[in-house]
């Protein structure tokens, strides 16, 4: 009887039994989520919130999920009064910052999807941090409307490079 509560607190300790959110080392990833897709869409994004805990920053080096054939690291930018996506090497943690991925900033790009993104439905996405490592996280998928800006225009930028 005592196995399944050991297995319980090792799950809790890996950070995974959180109320949707996820620790990776002294990282938290709080809330992620991605906007429901049209079933024609060929890229979606998936925004969450780090939050450093340490006393070292960290860096959030690279992501990747099943559900499409690549993600990266993205962060929006005006050039010419145009909102424009560009690829980011890295997404810096500072303890005591929280760094928000979110519409119209910084995000993870889903670039193929294989599958479209469905409202109520979740996926998984791995995190690797340069000092944590990789962590995956489930992905709530929340409805097209969702907060802030679409990603129109952003196959036009991803044309461009
Ligand atoms: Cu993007």
């Amino acid at each position: 009887m005592r196995i399944p509560a050991l297995a319980a607190l090792m799950m809790f300790a890996a950070g995974t039994a959180l109320a949707h959110g996820y620790k990776a080392g002294s990282v938290e990833i709080e809330h992620p989520w991605a906007r429901a897709t049209a079933p024609s869409a060929q890229n979606g994004a998936a925004y969450l919130v780090l939050n450093g805990t340490g006393k070292e920053n960290d860096r959030l080096v690279s992501a990747a999920t099943p559900v499409a054939e690549k993600a990266e690291l993205h962060t929006h930018l005006m050039d010419n009064g145009v909102m424009k996506m560009r690829p980011v090497d890295a997404i810096e943690v500072t303890p005591g910052s929280p760094t928000a991925l979110q519409p119209g900033g910084l995000h993870i790009m889903l670039l193929g999807l294989k599958q479209p993104l469905v409202k109520g439905k979740a996926f998984p996405l791995t995190l690797t941090f340069e000092k944590a490592g990789p962590v995956t996280v489930q992905v709530d998928v929340q409805g097209a409307g969702a907060a802030a800006p679409s990603h129109e225009g952003m196959g036009d930028s991803h044309k461009t490079h």
